[in-house]
């Protein structure tokens, strides 16, 4: 429409002037003005910039909240997946294959691994003598850190009261709540000393720990024989009661209490006597409850309080010398 009313305006509206051997030729519109006064250029110019420099305005914008929102991204990763980054690339590195003078040696247990970026879990290889690994939790943080957590208890999402075998492999979450399992526990404390560490909460907002010089968890043979002693800590000393016996489930009462099946009566699995004072792996209860069946540290609530969380962890001892 536009371009046939322009073709029929050029065809009826030229007019030529000779000068010379020059031509010009001048456009008209139908009203005689000179074509180029409806092509006002400063005008059709300042449109131009403006159409220009509004989009180049909007495409900044854009841009600009592109790298805002790009920027928030990285923030938000670097301050809730940073850390989880960093522990995967150590745990990656750790599990490369090096020999034995140089750094990345398989970790045997969490004092060996080389790369420890906090608290979290790691693959270990307990047997030198083959690849076969699995992964722990390692405690690097509390008291010097090197600590292979082998029991927590934090809000009663996971069910302690479990028989023989389950105890033996293990159950839970490396994450939350957990047993790391007797087979392991003792394939862990495979050459040298180890001490254990025990931390506990109320539900008032009180912590306690203890430790004991010596640990030990014997194999299977021996049900898995507990060897404790040189007791230090704050909650009070309570476990030499459990020394030199065997591990107890509802389902194999090794303990030494005939008329009664321990684990059954205090709902867990322990290195039983006659009974216990010390009950970590019983049952979950809210609230600061008094009852046997609870975890309790008889030692140090003078009463069978069950807490609110418990750890249980051991490293490898360093004489010195
Ligand atoms: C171990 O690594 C060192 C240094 O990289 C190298 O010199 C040595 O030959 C290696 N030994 C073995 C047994 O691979
Ligand atoms: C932790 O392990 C490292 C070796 O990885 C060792 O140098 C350090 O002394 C250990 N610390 C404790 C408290 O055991
Ligand atoms: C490697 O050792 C683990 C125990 O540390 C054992 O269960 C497994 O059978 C061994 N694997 C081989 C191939 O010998
Ligand atoms: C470690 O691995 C070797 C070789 O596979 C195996 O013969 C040995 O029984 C394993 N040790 C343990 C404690 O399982
Ligand atoms: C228990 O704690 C774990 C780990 O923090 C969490 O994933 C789970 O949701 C908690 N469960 C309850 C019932 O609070
Ligand atoms: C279990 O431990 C006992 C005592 O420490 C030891 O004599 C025995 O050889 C071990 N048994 C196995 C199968 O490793
Ligand atoms: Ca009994």
């Amino acid at each position: 429409m536009l371009i046939h009313g322009f073709a029929l305006f050029w065809l009826t509206s030229v007019t030529t002037l000779n000068t010379d051997s020059n031509v010009e030729v001048r456009l008209l519109d139908n009203q005689n003005a000179p074509l180029t006064a409806l092509f006002d250029m400063s005008k059709a110019n300042e449109r131009l910039k403006q159409f220009v420099s509004d989009a180049i305005e909007t495409k900044m914008i854009d841009i600009e909240n592109k790298i805002k929102q790009q920027t928030e991204n990285i923030e938000r990763i670097l301050t809730f997946h940073f850390p989880e980054y960093l522990h995967g690339i150590a745990d990656k590195m750790n599990k490369e294959k090096f020999n034995e003078t140089g750094i990345g040696l398989r970790p045997r247990d969490c004092g060996e691994i080389n790369l420890k970026k906090g608290n979290g879990i790691y693959t270990i290889f307990p047997n030198s003598s083959n690849s076969s690994s699995y992964t722990v939790f390692c405690d690097f943080e509390t008291d010097s850190g090197n600590w292979t957590v082998f029991q927590r208890r934090i809000n009663g999402t996971t069910d302690f009261f479990r028989g023989w075998e389950e105890y033996e492999n293990g159950f839970g979450n490396l994450e939350a709540e957990f047993w790391l399992g007797n087979k392991k526990i003792n394939e862990l404390m495979f050459n040298g000393l180890y001490e254990l560490r025990v931390d506990l909460t109320d539900f008032e907002g009180n912590s306690g720990y203890a430790k004991y010089s010596k640990f030990s968890v014997g194999n299977a043979s021996t049900q898995y024989k507990l060897e404790v002693g040189g007791y230090e800590g704050n909650l009070g000393e309570g476990l030499q009661y459990n020394n030199g016996k065997s591990f107890s489930t509802k389902d194999r009462d090794n303990d030494r209490y005939s008329k009664v099946n321990c684990a059954n009566d205090r709902n867990g699995a322990w290195w039983y006597m006659k009974c216990t004072n010390i009950n970590l792996n019983g049952r979950y209860l809210q609230g600061g409850m008094i009852d046997n069946k609870g975890i309790t540290w008889y030692n140090w609530k003078d009463s069978y309080y069950s807490m609110k969380s418990s750890v249980m962890m051991f490293r490898k001892v360093y004489p010195p010398g």
